[in-house]
């Protein structure tokens, strides 16, 4: 199956960012729109993952968010990965990136790569995606333009989810969720 771990949002936060999000689409027009009920921020992507290997995961989830306190993201920044001139990604992220995050993400790397889990190369960006486009956008305009209005985002719990691809967009499925500290 194929996991990730990631930080689920508030209903009012999925919301804002999904206005943010159709402001965007007016402006950009074709792309792959993720449907707002599934924003997220990624912790680590994992890949297809065999399921002998979910007790090992489980473990190593629950004790990266006993880890880590709750934290706040104040999310105010719009961005393009790979770069805003020509992008694949757009996403809402952060002007100050709380340090809570980069320990979190620093914690489940380390206790995947514990499993044998290859490394994650590109280091830990806090953000949400809005779309992805087949050929690469230049957002320059659109990013001097929009500047996201959310409430700002408590980060509560850990989650082990499972995303089915399908053709109408991905499935997300909770397998477990873990409050921070504790
Ligand atoms: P994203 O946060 O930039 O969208 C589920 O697919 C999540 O895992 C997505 O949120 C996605 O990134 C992230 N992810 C990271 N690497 C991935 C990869 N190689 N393939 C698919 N998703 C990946």
């Amino acid at each position: 199956m194929r996991l990730f771990f990631c930080v689920e949002l508030a209903e009012e936060v999925k919301r804002a960012l999904a206005e943010v999000a159709r402001v965007c689409r007016t402006a950009l027009g074709d792309g792959s729109w993720v449907l707002p009920e599934n924003y997220h921020l990624t912790v680590r992507f994992l890949g297809e993952v065999a399921e002998a290997r979910l007790p090992q995961l489980l473990e190593a989830g629950k004790r990266a968010a006993a880890e880590t306190q709750p934290f706040t993201l104040t999310l105010d920044l719009l961005g393009g990965f790979p770069e805003p001139r020509a992008a694949r990604v757009l996403w809402v992220g952060s002007r100050a990136e709380p340090p809570e995050f980069q320990k979190l993400s620093w914690r489940v790397e380390e206790a995947v790569r514990a499993l044998g889990f290859p490394p994650e190369k590109k280091g830990p960006v806090a953000h949400i995606t809005l779309a992805r486009f087949k050929s690469p956008k230049d957002l320059r305009p659109l990013l001097a333009r929009v500047v996201p209005n959310v409430p700002e985002a408590k980060l509560a719990e850990l989650t082990l989810m499972r995303s089915e691809l399908r053709p109408e967009g991905a499935k997300y499925t909770p397998l477990a969720s873990w409050t921070f500290g504790g």
